[in-house]
């Protein structure tokens, strides 16, 4: 390669540089197209290893699947949809606004489909990212926005056995639907999130529902009314009513982190509401003792959901608590000894959660390889850039989880700080633009610091936390809070920039 420091980066390799690479296109990579291409930037790819955009809910499509936030806040500002047909909207729903943005902001000529991306290296004399792409030649960038999603890789539980199940055997994000649930006995593994959405599905499938619970979680109720089609026309004649709800719930979902974030007195009358809840669901009092939790409320997510409980009592359910000893050919044997048989196995058990804030391997400056400095857990600045590994952006990085409201209004927020590094990189010519150790360490400490106040951090084990208890994964505070960090973003004062007239 050459090393002509007044050279653009795209003339420094053979391979063609792009301004920018965005690896996966889920709702983070595909928002970030959008905004790029409405700041002029048009030099760019996004490297998807599946066949078709929508991450997370291409990849859900599990019975139930949907989202437990209201659809007009879990969607983009600038792509609202005004036919949303429900309060909070299934998988479906949602993949199809994703397409619908693909197609109207032709992104699809963007996407390198069936790519898998095995590394990023830094190629610091040249200031370029090196793209690694399984089987492929790699591409090479000055800007990579990191966009695989935390929860992309489905997680199965260490249980002694697990290889030995003769039956069928599924994951909640990897579904087959072509399994006729008929007449089976089914036994769920995990009571999550995912799992209190699966079951009520299953049990009106199946002939037996078996649900193995090792921590019972805080669930609240979710109704979801339908938007009639008069109230859809609405908010199409008149897109500020749309707006309007949408801040409606914004602020709505913000009055709650009072409860959920932090460890106060709000949180007993979250965990009051969730009690009454449950004794207007569940007339077993056995039951109910079995179903109640032993953690604050919001230390682990929150269930929102009307259909669980009332189908755990359905008669062709059992509610397990005995804790699993093993996984046999036929079952399940928990530690009293008895083996429940199964002919499918259902694990809901979540996510492998990377400590580098992505399942890829990124070398930055000096060779540094950020999942050995992230090996006690992650940070960055802002949650979207790393000190060492210059012009490249997460999305959902460190600290950027919500517990409270939708992760689109957080992601919208990085989106915006990453075009805005983009399209300053380009306007000043520069090569090169570091976030600042020092910044970045500020941040950290007031985030670790804020951190200790909160639900998540009182003394309960989530994927929020790794095996140490450092929680490397939620914002401690309200989304207003995370959105003004964002808007904070200083490139000058918090970046070390080197134009590209600059580099010996
Ligand atoms: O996974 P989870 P999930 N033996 O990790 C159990 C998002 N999401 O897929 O609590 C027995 O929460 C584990 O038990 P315990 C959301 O961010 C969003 O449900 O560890 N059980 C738990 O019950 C969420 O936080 C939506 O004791 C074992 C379950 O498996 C994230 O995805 C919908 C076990 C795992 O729960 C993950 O949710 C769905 C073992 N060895 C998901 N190992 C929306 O609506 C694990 N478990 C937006």
């Amino acid at each position: 390669m050459a090393d002509d420091s007044t050279t653009n980066p795209r003339d420094l390799v053979d391979s063609p540089v792009y301004e920018t690479v965005i690896i996966g296109a889920g709702f983070a990579g595909i928002g970030t197209a959008i905004r790029l291409q409405q700041a002029g930037v048009e030099d760019f790819v996004l490297i998807e290893r599946d066949t078709r955009p929508g991450g997370t809910w291409r990849d859900n499509t599990y019975p139930g699947a949907a989202c437990d936030i209201p659809s007009r806040l879990y969607s983009f500002s600038f792509a609202p949809n005004p036919d949303w047909s429900h309060t909070y909207s299934g998988s479906e729903e949602i993949l199809r606004y994703i397409d619908r943005m693909v197609a109207d902001h032709d992104l699809d000529r963007r996407i390198r489909y069936r790519s898998t991306v095995t590394g990023v290296v830094f190629d610091e004399p040249n200031g370029v990212w090196e793209v690694a792409i399984a089987g492929a030649d790699p591409v090479f960038a000055r800007t990579v926005v990191v966009a695989s999603g935390p929860l992309s890789t489905p997680g199965y539980p260490d249980i002694r056995g697990i290889e030995e199940f003769a039956g069928t055997r599924m994951h909640s994000a990897d579904w087959d639907h072509d399994y006729d649930f008929t007449g089976k006995k089914v036994g769920v593994i995990g009571t999550g999130a995912s799992a209190v959405q699966i079951i009520p599905e299953l049990v009106d499938r199946a002939a037996q529902v078996s649900v193995f619970q090792r921590t019972p979680g805080w669930v609240l109720p979710r109704l979801n009314p339908a938007v009639s089609s008069r109230t859809r026309k609405a908010y199409k004649r008149i897109p500020l009513l749309q707006s309007a709800a949408r801040t409606a719930w914004y602020w709505g979902h913000e009055s709650v982190a009072l409860g959920v974030v932090w460890n106060s007195p709000l949180t007993r009358v979250v965990e009051a509401v969730s009690k009454a809840n449950m004794r207007a669901q569940v007339s077993d009092p056995w039951m109910r003792r079995q179903l109640t939790p032993d953690f604050r409320a919001g230390c682990k997510r929150l269930l929102m959901t009307s259909k669980y409980y009332p189908a755990l009592q359905k008669d062709n359910c059992r509610l397990i608590t005995w804790p699993i000893a093993r996984i046999s050919e036929r079952g399940v044997r928990t530690v009293e000894g008895v083996e429940h048989q199964f002919d499918c196995l259902v694990f809901a058990t979540g996510f492998e959660v990377s400590k580098q804030g992505s399942p890829i391997p990124i070398t930055g400056r000096e060779g540094r390889v950020l999942g050995d400095e992230f090996a006690r857990g992650a940070y960055a600045y802002r949650s979207f850039a790393v000190s060492g590994y210059p012009n490249l952006y997460f999305t959902f990085g460190p600290n950027s989880g919500p517990g409270h409201s939708s992760a689109l209004v957080y992601m919208e927020a990085q989106i915006d700080a990453i075009t805005m590094a983009v399209t300053t990189v380009l306007r000043r010519g520069l090569a090169v633009l570091d976030v600042r150790r020092d910044a970045q360490d500020r941040h950290n400490a007031d985030i670790q610091r804020r951190l200790t106040k909160t639900t998540w951090n009182s003394g309960c084990s989530s994927w929020y936390l790794t095996a140490d208890g450092f929680n490397a994964t939620m914002y401690p505070g309200f989304a207003t809070q995370y959105v003004a960090q964002m808007r904070g973003v200083d490139l000058t004062r918090d970046f070390t920039a080197v134009a590209l007239d600059d580099r010996a």
